[in-house]
């Protein structure tokens, strides 16, 4: 890597500004700015690039391939900067022209290509996977509109098309001669060719694949990987044979519907929805992809596919690219003339594939008869992988017809992805220990008894560079100087731990308390000029940052909101620490209920701050429009994390992680990676309540519970509950679905039943944080013990137990 010279930089990029303006330097807008500096970045990366495409094309080294329907990679132009090693000379000769750095960052779009964990997590991944120095790539969707913009107007979320594209993209190269095309419906035709049955897909529909590949830069190393996204368009630009007989409308349709496939992300977290839009989506970036990487590994192998399973890691993140097994098979079969039994062996040592929900509505089940009509031959081929898995199970547990049938791909007129999933791959894994126990105990059990080999468990991780380093620049600083550099190399943040002996000094829990107010007070600032709310630095920051969904308890912090609103009202001189609740999060747009939970923050935020008897101790924050940048500059000025899900329910969570590095202090449940988090740090250094899965799931087993015990126990809850539809927050806001789902659905969500024990919890947080060098304490514990939750960990943890390749071992001279 090239160290970046200050003074040939700064005339490069005055240069480079007033190519981009065609103006003079002293004339340009932050946007020429932003625009010049991306340039020259992708100019210093994409040597680099072409390089390692040379050398991977060569395959010595077994390749990764990411699938997934969402990669959330967040503004690039900041994380290229510092993987480079080019941010101190940045900001220095910014610095000098007077320009403000962080206004040009800001330029950037954020990208919305996903939407919550699940996409993000892929992105973690690619920048563990480069940073570490192995060959690792994204295959994904090119949407045109990303995930939707969040407004809130009237206390209401409004959504507003993400056009992400508007201005252009500059970290992207689109590739028009590596289009491939992909074939929907139409019918199959059989014939015998030289004694061979052969299967011919015609009168199909082609749309034309359009890769867009966008490097993956390594941390200060030579790897650059890629994601590429592919766009859909019509492989004709008119379909002329329509359009000359007349048909002009129909000809524009043809194209419309092509385009429609990547057009739009769907808005759905941890929800299925049926659409046959998302099928062919889903389709799509698995039939193009998996065409590229075939058309390259034969290139290098001589036209032959043989052995391609030891160079090729089909890596499918959730059940969305499933169809990479049956498609996979169908070109080995159909194209590349393998018998069956070589190729499904082929197959499955290729795949493999990580759940990441419990949650029944989100598994994915297609009905039959729109698979069979979209992808005829792609059926056909599954049909023939669950026929044979059923015969095989039949012949070996003659006995267990009723599980055989269980585990089936296809039944109840619908094809089942995740048994297809866990059928064509040779690893299934869960995304923490919590989740992983509970695919083998309950979810995937018949799976589990049949195919025990298979399961794994790899816990989830985040990047330290962009969520600590890059975002958090004065704790890296103050960890540096406390401890040396070495936590921020990669696979080294367990390095961390040198600062134990630190969290009972007292000169540096000083240090990182005034760290903490100086984000604080930053966030503060932001939430000042966007919303016009004033924010008390000095008070405790509370937040709970994700997508709104009812499992993920919004509620049970905003009931608790209101409860202590009334304990204030009731009892003006009552002792109580300074609290600062805030909340972001987009519901799906098409979830009601979700909606209707942000409605409620709203409207409790305008009771509440707006008066005065209570207003400097409680206030309360609903930061519109969630995303990566906006979350970068929420963890570190974070002070309790709140991961209050039930039990159960939330596989990992990587939020709980993010919040953490960042020193703040776990307030959740013993659910998906809180565990491991609590058993990092020790049950002195996190706030735990609620019930356990177990006692969840028991009483799941039994109906539930009787939420009107709750609401009859005591007078205190009893009046929050009221006030939800008694006109409390004004005659026309009431939350008459929320009081009916608390009582007269019986809580199915157990807010009610875990109140008390939260309201404890919060109430144990306030105590301990009046004594500030305790709590300084815990928040050092918590940082020195993040290092296992950097992605970097999971990756080699994946390297190790699943695509069996040599584990990263971290070598000095690649720095
Ligand atoms: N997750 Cl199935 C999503 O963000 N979206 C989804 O559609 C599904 C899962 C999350 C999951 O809820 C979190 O607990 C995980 O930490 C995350 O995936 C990454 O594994």
């Amino acid at each position: 890597m090239k160290t970046l010279e200050k003074t040939s930089f700064k005339k490069a990029f005055i240069k480079k500004v007033e190519e981009v303006s065609g103006e003079d330097f002293s004339e340009s807008t932050t946007q020429h700015q932003y625009q010049a500096l991306s340039e020259l970045v992708m100019e210093e990366i994409t040597a680099e690039w072409a390089a390692n495409n040379s050398r991977l094309h060569k395959m010595e080294e077994k390749q990764i391939y990411f699938f997934s329907i969402e990669f959330l990679i967040g503004r690039l132009l900041k994380a290229y900067i510092n993987n480079l090693g080019w941010d101190g000379v940045v900001s220095e000769v910014l610095c000098e022209l007077g320009l403000d750095y962080e206004a040009i960052q800001a330029r950037e779009h954020d990208p919305a290509l996903g939407n919550g964990g699940l996409g993000r997590l892929m992105a973690c991944f690619l920048d563990s996977t480069a940073a570490m120095g192995f060959p690792g790539h994204g295959n994904g969707i090119r949407y045109k509109f990303g995930l939707f913009e969040q407004k809130i107007i009237n206390n209401e979320q409004v959504e507003v098309a993400d056009n992400w594209l508007k201005n252009g993209y500059p970290f992207e190269i689109a590739k028009p001669d590596k289009s491939v095309v992909v074939k929907y419906k139409g019918n199959v035709r059989t014939e015998m060719v030289n004694g061979k049955l052969v299967f011919i897909h015609e009168n199909y529909e082609p749309v034309l694949a359009v890769p867009y590949d966008v490097p993956v830069q390594g941390y200060h190393n030579k790897t650059v990987n890629s994601l590429r996204l592919w766009s859909a368009q019509p492989v004709e630009d008119f379909d002329l044979s329509t359009f000359n007989q007349g048909h002009f409308l129909k000809a524009m349709q043809r194209r419309s519907e092509a385009e429609a496939i990547s057009q739009i992300l769907y808005p759905n977290d941890n929800g299925f929805e049926g659409k046959q839009l998302r099928l062919k989506q889903e389709y799509f970036f698995v039939c193009a992809g998996l065409k590229r990487i075939v058309r390259r590994y034969k290139k290098f192998n001589h036209g032959s596919m043989d052995g391609f399973s030891d160079k090729i890691c089909i890596h499918i993140n959730d059940t969305h690219p499933a169809l990479c097994v049956p498609e996979l098979m169908r070109i080995l079969i159909d194209e590349e003339n393998y018998e069956w039994d070589k190729a499904w062996d082929m197959t499955v040592k290729s795949i493999s594939f990580t759940n990441h929900t419990v949650l029944p509505e989100a598994l994915e089940k297609w009905p039959i008869d729109m698979v069979k009509e979209l992808l005829p031959r792609v059926y056909q081929i599954i049909e023939e992988i669950n026929r044979r898995f059923v015969n095989d199970m039949n012949w070996y547990y003659p006995d267990q017809e009723a599980r055989n049938y269980s585990i089936s791909i296809l039944k109840d007129g619908q094809v089942h992805m995740a048994h297809l999933a866990i059928i064509g791959s040779h690893s299934v894994n869960g995304v923490a220990e919590l989740h992983s126990k509970i695919l083998r105990e309950e979810t995937f059990k018949d799976f589990y008894a049949v195919f025990p080999e298979r399961f794994h468990s790899v816990t989830n991780g985040v990047t330290p560079r962009r969520f600590l380093m890059g975002s958090n620049p004065h704790l890296k600083t103050l960890l540096n100087e406390t401890i040396g550099a070495d936590w921020t190399r990669p696979n080294q943040l367990t390095s961390l731990e040198a600062l134990l002996p630190y969290a009972s000094d007292t000169a540096f829990c000083e240090k990182l308390g005034a760290v903490k107010h100086r984000n604080k007070a930053h966030l503060a600032e932001y939430i000042k000029k966007s919303q016009g709310i004033e924010l008390n630095p000095d008070s405790i920051f509370d937040i709970q940052v994700k997508r709104i969904h009812e499992y993920k308890r919004q509620l049970l912090n905003a009931l608790h909101i209101m409860y202590l609103y009334n304990a204030l009202k009731a009892d003006p001189n009552m002792d109580f620490v300074p609290k600062t609740y805030i909340f972001a999060g987009k519901a799906a747009p098409s979830y009601y209920y979700a909606k209707e939970v942000i409605r409620l923050i709203n409207v409790i935020a305008d009771k509440v701050n707006n008066d005065s008897a209570v207003s400097d101790r409680l206030k309360v924050v609903f930061v519109p429009n969630f995303n990566v940048s906006v979350a970068e500059m929420i963890y570190p000025a974070a002070e309790i994390s709140e991961q209050i899900s039930t039990a159960g329910k939330e596989a990992s969570g990587t939020g709980n992680m993010k919040f953490m590095m960042n020193g703040a202090v776990t307030l959740g449940t013993m659910d998906g990676a809180n565990v491991e988090i609590a058993e990092a740090v020790g049950m002195d250094n996190i706030f735990t309540f609620g019930l356990s899965d177990v006692e969840v799931a028991n009483y799941n087993a039994h109906g539930g519970y009787r939420s009107l015990d709750i609401y009859e126990s005591g007078p205190r809850v009893r009046e929050v509950l009221e006030q939800l539809i008694n006109g409390f927050f004004g005659n026309t806001s009431t939350f008459q679905s929320i009081y009916d789902s608390l009582l007269i659905h019986n809580d199915p969500y157990f807010v009610l039943k875990d109140f008390a024990s939260y309201a404890d919890i919060q109430s144990t947080s306030s105590s301990v944080y009046r004594d500030q060098k305790r709590w300084l304490q815990m928040s050092a514990v918590n940082i020195a013990h993040s290092g296992m939750f950097s992605s970097d960990r999971s990756i080699a943890d994946y390297q190790r137990e699943i695509w069996k390749i040599k584990p990263f071992i971290y070598e000095e001279e690649i720095l």
